[in-house]
């Protein structure tokens, strides 16, 4: 297209794009002003053209909308099942499913330590046959459907391959995403299963089977949301999500895959929060990198250098005070993630910081995009912030800055090296501790939390799932699977998975497929590859001085110090915590946080392993001698998790141990909780100085009795 004009070059593409529909029926009058589609400027920058700063499509939401694709999924496949179908009536565009943790960590529902999980935080998937129920009246060669599953990522694709099989849809019609991005769970999100190194075979693998059996299906869905989550700036989240982008490149390359064959299907997958500007920039810079690295590992189609990618609001933007705020704060992050252009979006419902979304919240949620498409007007313009000074500027600085980030990791040999030695995980969870300082201190105002906070905050209804109830049916349809599967062939498809994880040849995915067609179950096939692979055991390392540093001269926070320096002259030794993750729930940024501030404060803190079972936690303290266990929980299990820990302590003659919880508890649950024995509970939003001093209440009340 040499010395055509930037209008010609952006015309002839959107008129591609549009194929039979005129490119003047995109102009638009707004009584009596006229718009038209696109504004190109004297930078040369077109929607739809090389580095694609400006989207990836030159008529963008012009011609089709970005899809509202709300991430759900809770107790089982059928429930489930009726959630999807009803959403899809009222307006959602695309599916996106949310599995239990129990399922994200290979377990089947029947396994001893998933009895809190299974349910709770997604729907459960043992088989094939909750598989099918989970997509009962749904024709998945229609609809693209989003799967959130990175640890079990071989059992869960290859049931949904025979799900559709059974649906008489083949391979080649599925279209969707699988999240398969393992490399951030070492980092934040946590739900691996097994070592590093053959977790990266098992994303190959995948990257491999798609783009020879499933052209139309996304092969990853490479993740920042969790990192921004986790209280990464926009430059970390930007720089390590292309750096793990390019590590999984490599790793297809390496296996002889050409690279134009395989990263038309390369997603992403990034997290929208508060600061507007930044938000929007982040996702243009985004592209802009993505289509220079791109270049760089030797793609030549313009396909492969597009960054495509999903949005969801900011989770932990959410607040549990004042909650109706949320609404407010989802959209305008939509708002952001939209003008950035996104091609897909989740809109949080305002509940979400206290319980699984109810009916209701998840409606709004819904509608907060729907209002956006149908009545905004936003569509009709491609890029409307292109070219503003700011927002320009924002993403020259974010392109340079997130580019060092990269070339550092890049020294050290790349993000699968990188993740090993943990530095980008402390560095993020620095990050976090310097922005919840900030916001403890009030610097950075929360409307609701730390400034114009209610005085009385009414209850809001909740949904809540009968967990027990959930993991009897799922055990009893297992059990129904084993009995009347043929057994020698689900036995020997399994071996012959096996033996490809152990001869590092052959497709995992394609030998799961066949174990998934014989009825094994999902704890079956994982166990298969973790019986060659083993089960990954991270080691947790907390950060020291972020928050005393932060808090250099603060008087609440010498207070609380002066006050342990007391506790340690009256006891001879310091006040002595021990942090509990239990169950399959991986969300540690709290736990963190928590650990990082009390250490500073003078705690003796204990961080826990992940995914402990009650007994275990119980055993940890006592073999240490500690006065309190602090209980993390975001993913419901608490109910069920935290009163057998507390018998599991008693069991064991630990009653003066003080049990204190944390994290995402509705309210309702309070009372359920404090009758169940524990001391003092902390919802998101709490001041960690507030939790350090109750804390330490707690224990001198314990030892003083
Ligand atoms: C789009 N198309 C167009 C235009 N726009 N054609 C002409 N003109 C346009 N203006 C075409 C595309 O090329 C594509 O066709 C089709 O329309 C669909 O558009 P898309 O943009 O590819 O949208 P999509 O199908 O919705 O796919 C979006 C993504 C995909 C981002 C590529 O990976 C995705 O849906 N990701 C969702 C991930 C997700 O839900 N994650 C949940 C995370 P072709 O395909 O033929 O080109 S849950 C998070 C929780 C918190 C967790 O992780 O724990």
């Amino acid at each position: 297209m040499m010395g055509k004009s930037p209008r010609d070059v952006w015309s002839h593409i959107a008129s591609a794009e549009l194929r039979d529909i005129p490119l003047d029926s995109l102009r638009r009058d707004y009584g009596g002003l006229e718009v038209e589609p696109v504004y190109l400027g004297e930078d040369g920058a077109i929607p739809g053209v090389e580095p694609f700063t400006r989207g990836v499509r030159a008529t963008m939401y012009a011609n089709r909308p970005w899809t509202i694709r709300q991430y759900a999924g809770f107790s089982t496949a059928e429930e489930s099942n009726r959630f999807y179908r009803r959403a899809l009536e009222r307006g959602q565009k695309g599916l996106s499913v949310a599995f239990d943790l129990a399922t994200h960590r290979g377990y089947d529902s029947d396994h001893p330590r998933v009895v809190g999980d299974v349910g709770k935080a997604g729907v459960a998937i043992d088989s094939v046959e909750d598989m099918r129920l989970l997509f009962d009246g749904i024709p998945l060669d229609e609809m693209s459907v989003s799967m959130t599953m990175n640890g079990a990522v071989i059992p869960v694709l290859a049931m949904f391959i025979v799900a559709a099989e059974e649906q008489g849809v083949s391979p080649e019609k599925l279209s969707g995403t699988i999240q398969n991005d393992i490399l951030k769970e070492f980092m934040v999100r946590n739900t691996y299963i097994y070592p590093p190194e053959p977790s990266m075979r098992i994303v190959g693998d995948i990257i491999a089977y798609t783009a020879e059996h499933m052209p139309k299906f996304n092969s990853i869905s490479i993740s920042g949301y969790h990192m921004h989550e986790a209280g990464a700036t926009a430059i970390q989240e930007l720089a390590y999500t292309l750096a793990d982008g390019i590590d999984y490149v490599r790793a297809a390359q390496a296996r002889g895959l050409d690279i134009d064959k395989f990263a038309g299907r390369l997603s992403f997958f990034f997290g929208i929060g508060m600061n507007f500007f930044v938000e929007v920039a982040k996702l243009r810079a985004a592209r802009t990198l993505w289509s220079k690295i791109m270049t760089d590992l030797g793609a030549t189609d313009p396909r492969s250098k597009m960054l495509r990618t999903h949005c969801q609001t900011s989770g932990v933007s959410l607040t549990e005070q004042d909650p109706y705020n949320n609404i407010v704060r989802t959209a305008y992050e939509a708002l952001a993630a939209v003008l950035g252009g996104t091609q897909s979006l989740h809109t949080n419902s305002f509940d979400e910081a206290i319980a699984l979304p109810s009916e209701t919240s998840s409606r709004i949620a819904r509608n907060t995009q729907l209002i956006l498409q149908h009545e905004t007007k936003i569509t009709d313009v491609v890029d409307p912030l292109g070219g503003s000074h700011y927002i320009e500027d924002l993403t020259r600085q974010l392109v340079e800055k997130a580019q060092a980030l990269i070339d550092e990791v890049e020294a050290q040999g790349g993000m699968t090296k990188a993740v090993q030695s943990g530095e980008p995980k402390l560095a993020i969870e620095k990050a976090a501790a310097i922005r919840q300082a900030a916001i403890d201190r009030g610097e950075e105002v929360i409307v609701g939390v730390n400034r114009y906070r209610l005085d009385t905050e009414d209850a809001i209804e909740t949904l809540e799932i009968d967990n027990a109830k959930v993991r009897a049916g799922q055990i009893a349809r297992l059990k129904t699977v084993r009995r009347t599967r043929d057994e020698a062939r689900c036995q020997s498809a399994l071996n012959a998975l096996r033996e490809y994880a152990a001869m590092d040849e052959g497709n995992l995915l394609d030998a799961a497929v066949a174990a998934a067609r014989a009825r094994a179950t999902l704890g079956e096939i994982s166990q298969a590859m973790e019986d060659v692979f083993g089960r990954y055991d991270a080691t947790t390392r907390v950060l020291s001085g972020v928050y005393s540093q932060s808090y250099a001269g603060d008087p609440q926070y010498e207070e609380v110090a002066t006050r342990i320096k007391e506790f340690e002259r009256s006891y001879g030794r310091a006040p002595a915590l021990f942090i509990a993750k239990m169950g399959q729930d991986g969300h540690d940024r709290g736990a963190k946080v928590i650990a990082t501030a009390f250490a500073d404060l003078g705690f003796v803190v204990h961080m826990g392993s992940l995914f402990e079972t009650p007994h275990e936690v119980a055993a940890h303290a006592g073999e240490l001698g500690v006065d309190a266990v602090g209980v993390s929980s975001l993913a419901a299990g608490h109910k069920t998790l935290v009163p057998e820990l507390i018998a599991a302590l008693r069991e064991r003659g630990l009653k003066d141990v003080a049990v204190v919880v944390g994290g995402v508890i509705p309210s309702t649950d309070y009372e359920f909780l404090r009758k169940a024995g524990v001391l003092d509970i902390f919802g998101p939003g709490t001041n960690v100085l507030d939790a350090a001093y109750s804390v330490l209440n707690a224990i001198e009340g314990r030892l003083s009795n």
